[in-house]
């Protein structure tokens, strides 16, 4: 499937997101290589409709995120916002950018972002909304807004400090130096670092292993972990005690105990 209408790169290389469900674990691939996976409008479409598929399917218990090519995302495509008339910027936020932040944190299933070259700009940004970010060794992270006179946006300001802390956010932030895999692992902006040409198996590995878990914990945990910077001990503590009512209460942790006791692996069903 492709655009007709689309520019050059997504008619040349099919469709511009590409999604592939497979054993429970569903593949997002941002499709534009030639561009370095720049976000035009079709393509925002796309994903937004592709993160809707996602969110419908209970068959899915884990997503990866990531972009084909040797970038995973080099933001606002800016040849598109050259275009005569091109949407309003608050437009193009408010219509696209913010809901697809907004549907990453909203699925109840864990996103990995596999972050196989530079993630500058609003792709950035994408890979920060996820839950987990593991990186190719070639992989950088760069917040190209400044230069381009521009600020961080699609959530980069509220979730960046929250990753690596106020002081590296605002390096990041003000100066828009490229930062490498290695650093981002070391400020824990990512959790692993591979070879590139080890990552996608790695991040199918990572995503395996969630959807082998118990989906109603794994996404009460996710929510527990999202709002983590945003309520105060004993509000967290509640809302602990909530999840694990319910969790407590699913037919899959009484298939955990007995998996232990049985020592075998345990068979979780959902729903
Ligand atoms: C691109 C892009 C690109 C189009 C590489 N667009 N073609 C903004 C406005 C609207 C609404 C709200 O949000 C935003 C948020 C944003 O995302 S603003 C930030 C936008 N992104 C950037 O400023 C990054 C621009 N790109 C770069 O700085 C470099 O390309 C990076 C550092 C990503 C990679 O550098 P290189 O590895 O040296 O690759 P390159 O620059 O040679 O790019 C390869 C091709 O990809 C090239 O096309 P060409 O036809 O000349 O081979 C670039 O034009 C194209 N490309 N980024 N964002």
């Amino acid at each position: 499937m492709s655009d007709p209408g689309a520019p050059a790169a997504d008619r040349a290389d099919g469709p511009s997101v590409v999604l592939a469900i497979a054993d429970g674990v569903a593949t997002i691939t941002l499709n534009r290589p030639a561009a370095l996976n720049a976000l035009t409008i079709p393509m925002k479409e796309r994903l937004l409709a592709a993160l809707a598929e996602v969110h419908a399917d209970a068959r899915v218990r884990a997503v990866v995120l990531t972009g084909a090519g040797r970038a995973f995302c080099a933001g606002q495509d800016l040849k598109e916002r050259l275009a005569p008339d091109p949407p309003p910027l608050d437009d193009e936020l408010r219509l696209r950018y913010n809901p697809i932040v907004r549907a990453i944190r909203d699925l109840p299933q864990p996103v990995v972002a596999a972050v196989n070259g530079v993630a500058a700009g609003a792709g950035a940004s994408l890979a920060f909304a996820c839950d987990l970010r593991i990186a190719a060794d070639t992989a950088s992270f760069v917040l190209a807004f400044g230069r381009i006179g521009l600020v961080p946006d699609s959530g980069a300001t509220w979730t960046l400090p929250r990753l690596v802390g106020a002081a590296r956010a605002s390096e990041m932030a003000l100066l828009g130096d490229p930062v490498s895999a290695a650093d981002a692992l070391q400020m824990g902006l990512v959790s692993r670092v591979v070879p590139a040409d080890a990552l996608a198996a790695e991040a199918a590995a990572i995503a395996g292993r969630i959807a082998g878990l118990a989906p109603g914990a794994t996404t009460a945990t996710k929510r527990l972990l999202g709002g983590a910077f945003d309520h105060d001990l004993d509000v967290a503590l509640a809302a602990e005690a909530a999840a694990q009512a319910a969790a407590g209460a699913h037919p899959d942790h009484a298939e955990g105990l007995a998996a232990f006791v049985e020592k075998r692996a345990p068979r979780f069903r959902g729903g």
